[in-house]
């Protein structure tokens, strides 16, 4: 059968279905394999070459793994564990290792006791980096030698031989690779990316020594991960810029029905709920069955207690779950045999055994707990009361804030000027700072899709307050009328009246701030808008520069310089006329409309929260009462751009 585009015009038979199963088939479609050839893919290959050494240590045969990034962009992963097989394979007819390095999914095939807890989402093995990589090299230390290879873009280049003589008692798997800069768009790696994961991979591994270094020049730094307290110290990182309300963290670590159980739970005296899960070292941002688990026992256990100790005698209602985890900082991990992904992300766990076997864990283990913990016990029930007390306040206030249906505009707020379009995919609405540039925004937009919301009043720090108090701030109920969606439980993405909001602030420090705020309380209480991708961060210029009829819009530093030059001509004598622009305020309706709305020559950033835990921790640090880390953060406020990835 021809393909009708004649770019794949072959025949299926079986040779050539052979064919593609090589390593060829990698080096051809590598986002199949890695998702990417960008920053991500180049990322995900060191996640790839770790995950395996990661693997031996949970299989309790390593305990140090060593990640180098070299000067020539090259990344070094080594551990201490038995080392990867050199014996020849029986049917395969070749040394383990090079079956690893040069077959397609070979991982399991010379080891069937083993069984792959960790691993990368594709899960696609470490030949994938062979594949894509200049150059790789292998030396293994197994049975008193140290065994060496090489490969170039997935071929063997020197076969399995023997270097030297090690005590029999030393073992281990070195790898160093060279990313092939024919695949891979550029080969910069961020430190920042490797080294928080690597941190999360020493919480997720109690006791294993995780140690990465850069060697490359100018940016020279080593650190070492190393958390012998498992998750309970996760938690304890993950709490260190808030106020725990109780010192001990609630810990448990089991096995049950053959799964590996592992819980860290504090709670804080903050409104918000921190709980993040993971499967055989995967963030499992969708959740799924082992969270639902945990969920459920922890909603019951926690209202038991409370009938038991008469809590809530005068109170006619239950807790609900969203009660029992306000201020709660919890991570939970599992270890799964099989697992079964599912979701848009593919990190939702599936398997319903999951679900029985941590509800009933952790039903048993709370109950316990709180019986022998009277004082944590009593700390936790009060804060859980009062969140139920405070979300009957929020459901009053919140009703303020609810449309009948999405077609009666009767109640959105009257200082929205809305887009006359209704197909919420065709549609943007901009937040625009203060009643001038809203009202510029107003004449320059057009009206068929553009919204223009101006915020005049203060918008709430909603790290400093609850629910409550949260709703019932003007500026944020008449964003969430806007908006549509809703917020929280009740939050539906779907009801979405825009696929583009737009945030729109001044370039100076207020409205730094104020964007700040915004994107604090979207990411508290409506993440999902940023994960489906529709929060924009506008970018109008800093300076325009005039010279005669030319003129140009220029949005940094770098580039007003640049123009400047042109525009002087090469005797530097051009008279060139500039102005800044201070606020949006200053851009009459036409300059606003050319510089920042039109989308044909607009830019747009959108905002994109890769890392729960980091952005959590920035929001907590930046807007949080704790001023030191807020401090230290501030000064070093790249970070807060980067971690964004706007
Ligand atoms: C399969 C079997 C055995 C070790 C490994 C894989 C192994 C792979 C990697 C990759 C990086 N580091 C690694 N360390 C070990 C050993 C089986 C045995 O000794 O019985």
């Amino acid at each position: 059968m021809a393909n009708k585009n004649g770019d794949e015009d072959r025949t299926y038979d079986a040779g050539q279905i052979q064919v593609l199963k090589g390593l060829e088939a990698v080096r051809k479609r590598p986002g199949m394999y890695i998702g990417s050839t960008s920053e991500r893919g180049l990322h995900h290959l060191v996640s790839e070459v770790v995950d395996n050494s990661i693997d031996e240590a949970l299989a309790g045969y390593a305990d140090t793994v060593r990640v180098t990034i070299h000067n020539d962009n090259s990344v070094t992963v080594e551990d201490n564990g038995r080392g990867i097989p050199v014996d020849m394979h029986p049917t395969e007819k070749m040394p383990g290792v090079e079956l690893a390095m040069t077959v397609l999914h070979a991982g399991g095939k010379f080891d069937k006791d083993s069984y792959k807890v960790s691993g990368g989402l594709h899960g696609v093995g470490v030949s994938v980096v062979n594949a894509l990589s200049e150059v790789l090299k292998v030396w293994v230390k197994r049975n008193g030698s140290e065994h060496y290879m090489d490969f170039a873009r997935g071929d063997t280049t020197t076969k399995l031989k023997v270097l030297r003589d090690v005590p029999k008692k030393e073992t281990g798997t070195k790898v160093w690779f060279k990313p092939d800069h024919m695949i891979f768009t550029d080969l910069i790696y961020r430190y920042d990316t490797l080294a928080l994961r690597l941190r999360e991979l020493s919480f997720l591994n109690k006791g294993v020594m995780i140690t990465i270094s850069d060697e490359r020049l100018g940016q020279e730094k080593s650190e070492t991960f190393h958390a012998k307290g498992g998750l309970k110290e996760f938690v304890q990182y993950l709490n260190a810029s808030k106020k725990p309300l109780h010192s001990e963290v609630v810990y448990i670590e089991t096995t049950r029905d053959d799964v590996g159980i592992e819980l860290a739970m504090q709670y804080n005296d903050g409104y918000n709920e921190n709980v993040f899960s993971f499967v055989n070292n995967i963030n499992t941002h969708e959740g799924g069955t082992h969270l639902t688990g945990f969920k459920s026992a922890l909603t019951r256990v926690v209202n038991a207690h409370a009938q038991k100790g008469n809590f809530l005698k005068k109170a006619d209602f239950t807790l609900s779950g969203d009660d029992v985890r306000e201020g709660l900082t919890a991570v939970l991990s599992v270890k799964v045999r099989e697992p079964q992904f599912e979701g848009q992300t593919k990190t939702k766990l599936g398997n319903s055994e999951v679900e029985s076997a941590v509800k009933t864990l952790v039903n048993e283990f709370l109950a316990a707990y709180l019986e022998e913990h009277p004082r944590t016990a009593n700390i936790i029930l009060e804060k859980a009361v009062s969140a139920a007390r405070a979300r009957e306040a929020a459901r009053k206030a919140r009703d303020l804030t609810r449309r009948k249906s999405a077609l009666d505009v009767g109640n959105l707020p009257g200082k929205l000027a809305d887009c006359s379009l209704t197909d919420p995919a065709l549609c943007e609405i901009y937040l625009v700072e203060g009643d001038s540039a809203g009202g510029s925004a107003k004449q320059g937009r057009r009206r068929d899709f553009q919204a223009i919301l101006p915020l005049r009043g203060k918008i709430i720090n909603v790290e400093k307050a609850r629910i409550d108090k949260v709703l019932s701030n003007e500026e944020i109920r008449t964003i969430i009328t806007a908006i549509g969606s809703g917020i929280k439980e009740e939050f539906d993405v779907g009801k979405a009246r825009y696929h583009k909001i737009i945030i729109m602030t001044d370039a100076d420090v207020d409205g730094a701030h104020i964007r700040t705020l915004l994107l604090t309380f979207f990411y508290r209480q409506m993440p999902e808008l940023i994960e489906a991708g529709y929060i924009y961060i506008a970018q109008p210029p800093l300076f325009r520069l005039a010279k005669g009829k030319e003129e140009y819009y220029v949005y940094d530093l770098l580039e007003r310089d640049e123009v400047m030059k042109r525009l002087q001509g090469s005797d530097g004598r051009g008279t060139v006329n500039v102005q800044r622009y201070k606020g949006l305020g200053e851009m009459n309706p036409e300059q606003l409309w050319n510089t920042t709305m039109d989308p044909e020559r607009r830019t747009l950033l959108k905002v994109n929260i890769e890392d729960a835990v980091s952005a959590d921790d920035m929001f907590t640090k930046l807007m949080g009462d704790e001023v030191e880390p807020r401090r230290v953060f501030i000064e070093a406020n790249a970070q807060f751009v980067k971690n964004l990835d706007i």
